[in-house]
């Protein structure tokens, strides 16, 4: 058993532990471990097969070291058996629906005997839930509002979880020896923060064996369609993954096809078709010609189809990324010559959104340094939170200056090889004020500004009090301006043009926060932003160290947003950034 199946578990077990109401202290344990064994090198198996102590390894504690010796030694967890009797699979669903917690979903689960989303959209709408005691009509609203999201989230996985189903396929996939070329097409490869399934394209010289061996993929839970060249199958997790094989003559047009847009497609398939060719999945055609009497690339009159770049210069383009494939401007910048040089997560020099254990991060300011020092950044920001944030251990002022003291001295150990910002993600109260007074922030090298409390204000109301931040002198940016999380929230009430507009008057930055929970701005807020001048910083608001890694997500949405590095000012110095800031450098 590998380590992300052992960490699956873990997660899996909390889950169920959570709906019974166990101590939150316990799930946290597991779903730490389960963090820490994801992330470790050291395959759990072999680390017990020699003997090791797992509670020496960070974030695994003794509960935790039991179970990963009860997974490896028998494959599977008792206490989970034991929990699956009494809950059905389906009931986890209701933990995912926003405005609904634990002791809630038991609650439905218990007295009214709701085991998945549509029972629960039902009770809803039979105004059966209001009836329970500690519900009303209220509750009963929002629970509707949720049900619909968390039946949505059911349908499409986040751009992260997407990403670790894909490394897991990589890998299988390559062990098949005759395997000569594949990739990821679809949503995936265009990069979209949430994806429906995934598509896979394989050129192989046995594609039985290859379809075989694709069945053997551990996290796969049944083949829903299996033909001569496609094969279709579902994941443990509920999700799809689409297998297609095709001639090695016809790769690129696959690619092409099956990574869309649709209406990008529609497109390149029309100005084809002006210049009397065919395109479709097997390859670019002159019309008329027996090749596309027959769709046989092997006749007269196939033009092209090998490689994706091919597809593209038959219709006289030049290739376009798959990022900027959803039929905005990429035609018009292509015919133009205008292709933007996109951004690339190696021109991100610094990260300018992150937490320590001073607030609610899980690491200390010395090895949020380090690692970010190994990613080869030149400087960071420390971004606690402010003391309005009190569950999550915002700072006061008195907290908040010895920690920039102690950045002083960090600062001066490290003698100019990285810098550390003095810095705070300092709420926007309720009544529009700051979290901190003026006299604090103005001693800050940089100050990011959030809302995170009055979200359900109206539209005007949340507006105002973010275009108040940006006018108070000390505020560099405003980080993850619309507040939405994926799959969880939608945004807040927020005009984001007129939020552009005052940004750009007064000279200040947008966040495009790059955790896959909120990618917020998303790709067209950005695209607007680079419209108007303003530029963005795209940093990881990371609670972990390994959290850093979160920035090539944000950097893939700024590329769908058009973004070059320029448009980007975290792709600067920090002295870049500060002339900027002060007025006196361009974008
Ligand atoms: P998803 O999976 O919902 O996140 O979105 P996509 O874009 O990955 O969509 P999917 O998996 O249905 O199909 C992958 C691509 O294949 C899609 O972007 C365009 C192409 N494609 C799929 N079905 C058709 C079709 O019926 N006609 C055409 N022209 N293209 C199609
Ligand atoms: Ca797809
Ligand atoms: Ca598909
Ligand atoms: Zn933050």
């Amino acid at each position: 058993m590998d380590n992300a199946k052992i960490a699956e578990r873990l997660e899996h077990l909390a889950a169920l532990l959570e709906f019974q109401g166990a101590n939150p202290f316990r799930l946290k344990a597991y779903r730490n471990g389960a963090d820490s064994i994801r992330a470790s090198s050291i395959p759990v198996a072999k680390a017990l097969a020699e003997n090791q102590d797992l509670t020496t390894w960070v974030g695994v504690g003794s509960s935790v070291a039991e179970k990963c010796r009860e997974l490896v030694d028998t494959g599977s967890l008792a206490q989970i058996d034991q929990l699956e009797q009494e809950i059905p699979p389906t009931v986890l669903d209701l933990l995912r629906v926003p405005n609904l917690g634990p002791k809630k979903a038991a609650a439905l689960f218990k007295e009214l005997g709701i085991k998945d989303l549509d029972q629960l959209k039902l009770a809803c709408e039979q105004q059966k839930v209001r009836a329970l005691k500690g519900f009303g009509a209220k509750t009963e609203q929002a629970i509707l509002e949720g049900v619909l999201i968390a039946a949505q989230a059911n349908q499409r996985m986040r751009i992260n979880d997407a990403d670790k189903v894909v490394r897991a396929l990589q890998e299988h996939l390559t062990k098949f020896e005759v395997l000569e070329r594949h990739e990821f097409a679809g949503s995936y490869r265009r990069g979209k923060e949430t994806v429906g399934d995934i598509d896979i394209l394989a050129v192989t010289s046995d594609p039985a064996g290859l379809m075989e061996h694709f069945a053997t993929f551990p996290d796969m839970s049944s083949v829903l369609a299996r033909g001569e060249t496609k094969m279709s199958i579902r994941l443990d997790t509920g999700f799809q993954v689409d297998l297609r094989i095709v001639p090695a003559v016809s790769f690129g047009a696959a690619l092409q096809y099956f990574t869309g847009s649709l209406t990008h497609n529609v497109e390149l398939r029309h100005r084809a078709k002006a210049r009397q060719l065919k395109i479709n999945e097997w390859g670019v055609f002159r019309v008329g010609s027996e090749a596309e009497l027959a769709n046989d690339p092997q006749r007269e009159g196939w033009v092209a189809g090998r490689d994706e770049a091919d597809v593209y210069a038959a219709v006289g383009l030049p290739w376009i990324d798959p990022r900027l494939r959803e039929m905005r401007d990429e035609f018009q910048w292509a015919d133009a010559n205008q292709l933007p040089r996109l951004l690339q997560t190696s021109d991100i020099r610094g990260d300018l959104h992150m937490h320590t254990t001073a607030s609610d991060g899980e690491n200390s300011l010395e090895e949020m340094v380090a690692a970010a020092r190994q990613r080869g950044l030149d400087y960071i920001a420390i971004t606690d939170h402010s003391q309005r944030v009190s569950v999550a251990g915002g700072l006061t002022p008195e907290r908040l200056l010895r920690q920039w003291d102690e950045i002083d001295r960090l600062n001066e150990r490290l003698a100019g090889e990285f810098l550390v910002l003095k810095s705070i993600e300092c709420d926007i109260l309720e009544d529009g004020r700051m979290d901190l007074p003026d006299d604090v922030l103005a001693q800050a090298d940089w100050v990011m500004a959030s809302v995170h409390f009055g979200i359900k204000q109206t539209r005007d109301e949340i507006t105002q009090r973010i275009l108040g931040a940006i006018e108070h002198p000390s505020v560099s940016a405003i980080s993850h301006p619309t507040g939405r999380l994926i799959n969880r929230r939608p945004a807040y009430e927020v005009d984001i043009p007129a939020v552009i507009e005052h940004a750009a008057k007064h000279r200040k930055i947008l966040e495009l926060n790059s955790s896959p929970k909120r990618l917020d701005l998303d790709d067209l807020h950005v695209r607007m932003a680079r419209m108007a001048g303003v530029p963005i910083v795209i940093s990881t608001d990371a609670h972990a160290v390994a959290q850093l890694e979160n920035l090539r997500f944000g950097v893939q949405q700024a590329q769908r947003g058009g973004l070059s590095a320029q448009h980007v000012i975290n792709t600067r110095s920090w002295d870049g950034i500060k002339s900027w800031l002060a007025g006196n450098a361009t974008l």
